[in-house]
């Protein structure tokens, strides 16, 4: 079976890890794509954070699965017409350098466009046009100016970043639909497009239920927010709500059994609605069935601290699992909180391929996560992350069609 980007040839510019994470997704899927790094130095990420001496990271390999890497000078003549050439040959070229830093390597999008009509180009930036265009972003700063950091933590308590990387692996993922649509679109037109994406953009879009709320503070209180019902005024801006649900059926964390010992020995748990009965009958308390205080979801608003405390009675009396078992068949919807611990030994997860095992010739066996995108016609395998330079010569002699001698003369001048 085929894969659904067969023959998409893909040039990677990208380093850390919003751009790898897009180009790892389109190589998962069966893109070709060649990851550009400096002769000598790769990608930063490779030396980053390293748990064994000499061997390319956790955070590197994670990021840049089914890749082939090509180390090539772009700042050196030789390298300069490499690249052009790499440029003809490609139908995407990707890369999340520094604003400007594509410029000044002399290769603007009006200039790969000439090269190559069909060339979708896309990148990430921080911020998009405006007062911060030239300005370096990592993940937490696109957090922050992108209005999750804000909205995220407990009431009163300073600005949080979330552990999930909105930022960098959320941009990543837009700017890939940006770029399978540009694909999309060049079938009709025949010619490439530019793709950008912003991670303050990115991570925004992510929070739009913040943007949502904001809107609604201008009508009244946030009724479903814990404060409400605490007597807490709002202010003008939609504040951190803690582990409220975002949603329109209240939810808290709980603590259930262990929690003294275990830090991850909690449930969420979510009042939807329909099924308010069941769970009456579970916690113990049938009477707030038809007690028109308790009965429908406005008049328990006011209240949610004293039903989420019933709640949590009847959870701290069983396990996070106890809860989901009981709990599931009655229709309610409630997660444990899973520990990474967890997650990377649940069986079910491996046999789905959203955890996968992969062998690194350096650094032996480790745990990846899989491609979290099924397609029923277009398996999906994970091949480890290559070695800086690994297929230098193959790249250069099977696309650009350069001899021995030829790569050899490349070598010398210190463009590869
Ligand atoms: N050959 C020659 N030079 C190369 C090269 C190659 N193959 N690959 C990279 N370089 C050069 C670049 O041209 C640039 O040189 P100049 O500054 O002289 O133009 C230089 O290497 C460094 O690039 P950079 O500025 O992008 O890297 P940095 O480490 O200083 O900054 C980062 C890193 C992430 C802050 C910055 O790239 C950035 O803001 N990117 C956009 C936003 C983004 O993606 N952030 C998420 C990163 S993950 O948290």
């Amino acid at each position: 079976m085929g894969k659904a980007l067969d023959g998409v040839r893909i040039l990677d510019f990208t380093h850390v890890q919003s751009g790898p994470t897009c180009t790892q997704l389109l190589a998962w899927f069966g893109a070709d794509v060649i990851k550009v790094e400096r002769p000598g130095v790769g990608d930063a990420t490779r030396g980053q954070l390293r748990d064994i001496p000499d061997v390319d990271s956790l955070y590197f390999t994670m990021l840049n699965h089914n890749k082939r890497s090509l180390t090539l000078n772009s700042k050196n003549e030789t390298g300069k017409q490499l690249l052009t050439r790499l440029i003809e040959e490609c139908d995407v070229m990707v890369e999340n350098f520094a604003p400007g830093a594509i410029d000044r390597m002399g290769f603007p999008w009006e200039k790969i466009q000439e090269i190559n009509p069909r060339m979708i180009y896309a990148s990430v930036k921080g911020f998009g046009p405006g007062p911060y265009a030239d300005c370096k972003v990592y993940e937490n700063v696109a957090q922050c100016a992108g209005g999750s950091a804000s909205t995220t933590g407990m009431l009163g308590e300073v600005p949080m970043v979330t552990g999930a990387q909105i930022g960098d692996s959320g941009t990543g993922l837009h700017l890939a639909f940006g770029i399978v649509t540009a694909l999309y679109h060049r079938e009709q037109s025949g010619r490439g497009q530019r793709v950008t994406c912003a991670m303050q953009d990115g991570v925004l879009n992510l929070c739009r239920v913040k943007l949502r709320d904001q809107q609604r503070l201008g009508h009244g209180p946030l009724k479903e927010y814990s404060q409400f019902g605490e007597g807490i005024p709002f202010g003008e801006a939609t504040p951190r709500a803690g582990n409220d649900s975002g949603g329109g059926q209240p939810g808290r964390i709980l603590k259930c059994k262990g929690w003294e010992t275990d830090p991850d020995a909690y449930t969420y748990f979510i009042t939807q609605a329909a099924v308010w009965k069941n769970i009456c009958d579970v916690i113990g308390k049938p009477e707030w069935k038809e007690d028109p205080e308790y009965a429908t979801p406005d008049a328990r608003l006011p209240h949610l601290n004293e039903v989420f405390g019933a709640i949590e009675d009847w959870t701290m009396t069983k396990s996070k699992f106890e809860v989901m078992e009981i709990c599931n068949p009655l229709n309610i919807p409630v997660g444990p909180i899973l520990s990474m611990k967890e997650i990377a030994e649940e069986p079910s997860l491996r046999e789905t391929g959203t955890i996968v095992e992969v062998d690194h010739p350096e650094r032996g066996k480790y745990l990846s996560v899989g491609n979290p995108v099924k397609l029923s016609d277009s398996p999906s395998d994970v091949v480890r992350s290559p070695l800086l330079g690994e297929h230098t010569d193959e790249v250069l002699r099977d696309v650009l069609g350069l001899s021995d001698d030829e790569i050899a003369k490349a070598r010398e001048e210190g463009a590869v």
